[in-house]
């Protein structure tokens, strides 16, 4: 995956056609698109393939099974034609290690979910994200996923991994996360949702968070 806007559009839209005229309204300013269960279940795993046209796909099932079943599912989403995918840390090494070799089979990326951005997220995840952080990096995963609603905690999870894995952030806008903030703080992309897919103009919106982001590397803020 390409750092280039570190935008990644969450395209949580169930309308198959409403989700292609985004993809390709915003293409030039997202680095990903990131597809998950409402997408999917409601147009089908296709969906991927159309979407692929127009940026690499990264697949949200939030995998959280045992390790032949996450190594199923994972053979399934890199089947369908996703770039990388999203699992949960907490079931444990055995059942990340299997979603990892999968990966590497098919050349795709894991993304390993530390700590979830919604206020739920701190209660029973945050207590153990920097542990799921940790082996996250010791079985090769390609990258987290850490909350922009927290960038103090992204903050915290880049100072432990240093720069082994890339952290992509969710959270930005709709929940109330700020891009420059979380990017400021060690996230690599930022991802968003319903700020880009709702807007009137989901071009502009996702112009905008880009140019936010690079006043931000630029160091303008
Ligand atoms: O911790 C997480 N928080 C989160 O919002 C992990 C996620 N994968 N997400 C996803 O990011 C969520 O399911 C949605 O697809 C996207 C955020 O969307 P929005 O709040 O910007 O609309």
């Amino acid at each position: 995956m390409e750092r280039n806007t570190c935008v990644i559009l969450a395209l949580d839209v169930t309308d198959r056609k409403e989700a292609i005229r985004i993809a390709e309204d915003v293409r030039e300013f997202v680095d990903a698109i990131k597809v998950g269960y409402p997408l999917i279940l409601a147009t089908g795993l296709r969906i991927i393939r159309e979407l692929a046209e127009f940026a690499p796909i990264i697949a949200d099932f939030k995998v959280a099974d045992i390790p032949n079943t996450n190594r199923l599912i994972c053979e399934q989403v890199f089947e369908a034609g996703a770039d990388a995918v999203i699992v949960q840390g907490f079931t444990g090494r055995d059942s990340l290690d299997a979603c990892i070799e999968v990966a590497s089979e098919y050349r795709k990326d894991v993304f390993v979910v530390s700590e979830m951005s919604h206020p739920g997220g701190a209660e029973f995840m945050q207590p153990v994200a920097e542990a799921i952080a940790k082996m996250a990096a010791e079985a090769g995963a390609f990258g987290l996923v850490a909350p922009a609603t927290r960038p103090e905690r992204v903050k915290r999870i880049r100072k432990l991994i240093g720069d082994k894995l890339t952290i992509i952030s969710p959270g930005v806008g709709a929940q109330g996360g700020k891009a420059s903030d979380v990017i400021a703080a060690g996230a690599d992309w930022v991802i968003v949702g319903r700020s880009i897919y709702k807007a009137e103009s989901p071009k502009e919106a996702a112009c905008e968070i880009a140019a936010e982001i690079e006043a931000e590397l630029r160091g303008e803020n």
